[in-house]
């Protein structure tokens, strides 16, 4: 009689051992991995796991709901057969039925959107989406909860026939979340996944109506604050070049928005060189000017210090507005149009990303904005995307932002204004 029970149980383990190792996710390295830490047999029927399964829920047994359950995954692991000489004396006597519960699912959840540590701006619709799966239950008898670590629960879904669950929401409050996906099946048993991502406001705008505070934005060379109330690089005349640069603020590395006005135009020769935007990683102020210092003219747009234009090495992040061909006078253009380009290191030479842009010139106010995320860079000139790539081995690094320009035998005014930086969040 005795003899009988362990047998029966040793069956009933085995063949959910069996049903367990069909399913694919019970058998991966997660699933192995736990099923071995679970050998002292005191994993809960709330285990959750991040990247796979319990062994608890792999293996079908809940020792929580299943009362009496003296047969865990401890035995089967050590499969050593019972003693029947020594066990003779244990009264089994009952409770096969409860070892022998229905067999449950084992649920699945996975973040597939939005993307890892992506940047939102505050009050915009931030879309989440995941799978939920159970290895038992259809997607419709499973319950997904999303939440925030920083607000909470953010709503309830039910999978669609193919376990897709979405979230929309733009009440996300502004700061690092870190955003968990739960799905639980019919048995109350949980998987879950997360993902971090940043919502952040746009960092006060940089209007420039009133006179500069010299002790936030630096003037060097030909640039001055214009009473119109922008930045002005070089004015309208030969050979001037000027910067004026943000010795107060660190930008910090990471995903970044950048969003700026600019205006050029109004001179003569058919108007040049060009202006840019320029975030240089450097440690300090005084390494700063030492880069600033080497910045050649004409065609080097007040920035370049390496390639054609120097020898220096740095790290910076550059956003030109070039509105002269310059052909190996020092470096060149890879077009003979005026183009907006993304340029790195402090050459102006090599144009890692670049769009023809033939308007700009008309002094007219025109907003660029600049999209940092992981190696891609996004560019749009007044609301129009210029290009969207990856530059491969980009990071970008934060730094000193500022502005300069040029003008040559050519000239132009060369204005920005109107600077907003939106930044990833930075958790200390
Ligand atoms: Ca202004
Ligand atoms: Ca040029
Ligand atoms: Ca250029």
């Amino acid at each position: 009689m005795i003899i009988r029970v362990w047998i029966t149980r040793w069956v009933w383990v085995l063949a959910l051992l069996g049903a367990a190792c069909a399913e694919p996710v019970a058998t991966s390295g997660a699933g192995a991995a736990q099923a071995s830490d679970a050998v002292d047999g005191s994993f809960s029927a709330n285990t959750t796991a991040l990247d796979g399964v319990s062994a608890a829920e792999a293996v079908g047994f809940d020792s929580g709901t299943s009362a009496d359950s003296e047969v865990g995954l401890a035995d089967a692991a050590t499969a050593v057969p019972p003693d029947s000489t020594a066990d003779a004396t244990i009264p089994i006597t009952a409770d096969s039925k409860a070892e022998v519960s229905a067999p449950k699912g084992v649920p699945y959840a996975a973040i597939t959107a939005p993307a890892k540590g992506a940047v939102f701006e505050v009050g915009k619709l931030v879309e989440l989406a995941g799978i939920a799966t159970d290895t038992l239950a259809v997607a419709g008898q499973l319950k997904a909860e999303w939440t925030s670590d920083k607000d909470g629960l953010l709503g309830f879904v039910t999978p669609d026939a193919a376990g897709v669950v979405k979230l929309a929401t733009s009440k996300l409050s502004s700061g690092q979340h870190l955003i968990w996906l739960e799905v639980k099946n019919p048995q109350g048993i949980s998987a879950m996944d997360s993902r971090s991502i940043g919502v952040c406001a746009w960092g006060t705008p940089e209007s420039f109506d009133t006179k500069l505070d010299g002790a936030k934005w630096k003037i060097y060379g030909d640039a001055y604050w214009d009473p119109g109330g922008w930045l002005e690089m070089t004015g309208n005349a030969q050979g001037k070049f000027g910067k004026i640069w943000n010795i107060a603020d660190f930008v910090q590395p990471g995903d970044v928005q950048i969003s700026f006005k600019i205006a050029t135009g109004g001179g003569i020769n058919g108007g040049a060189d060009g202006f840019a935007l320029s975030v240089i990683d450097v440690k300090s102020v005084v390494e700063l000017e030492a880069v600033l210092a080497k910045a050649g003219d004409g065609g080097c747009l007040g920035y370049g210090v390496a390639g054609a234009c120097g020898t220096t090495k740095v790290s910076a992040f550059h956003v030109e507005m070039d509105t002269f061909n310059n052909v190996g006078d020092p470096n060149t253009d890879p077009t003979a149009e005026n183009h907006i380009a993304v340029t790195l290191d402090g050459d102006p030479g090599k144009h890692w990303l670049w769009k023809e842009t033939p308007g700009i010139e008309d002094l007219k106010w025109h907003t660029v904005t600049v999209e940092v995320q992981g190696a891609k860079v996004r560019v749009t000139l007044d609301g129009t995307e210029l290009f969207n790539e990856a530059i491969a081995g980009f990071l970008f690094r934060g730094g000193y932002i500022g502005f300069t320009g040029s003008t040559g035998w050519a000239s132009n005014y060369h204005r920005f204004d109107e600077l907003k930086i939106l930044q990833q969040c930075v958790v200390k």
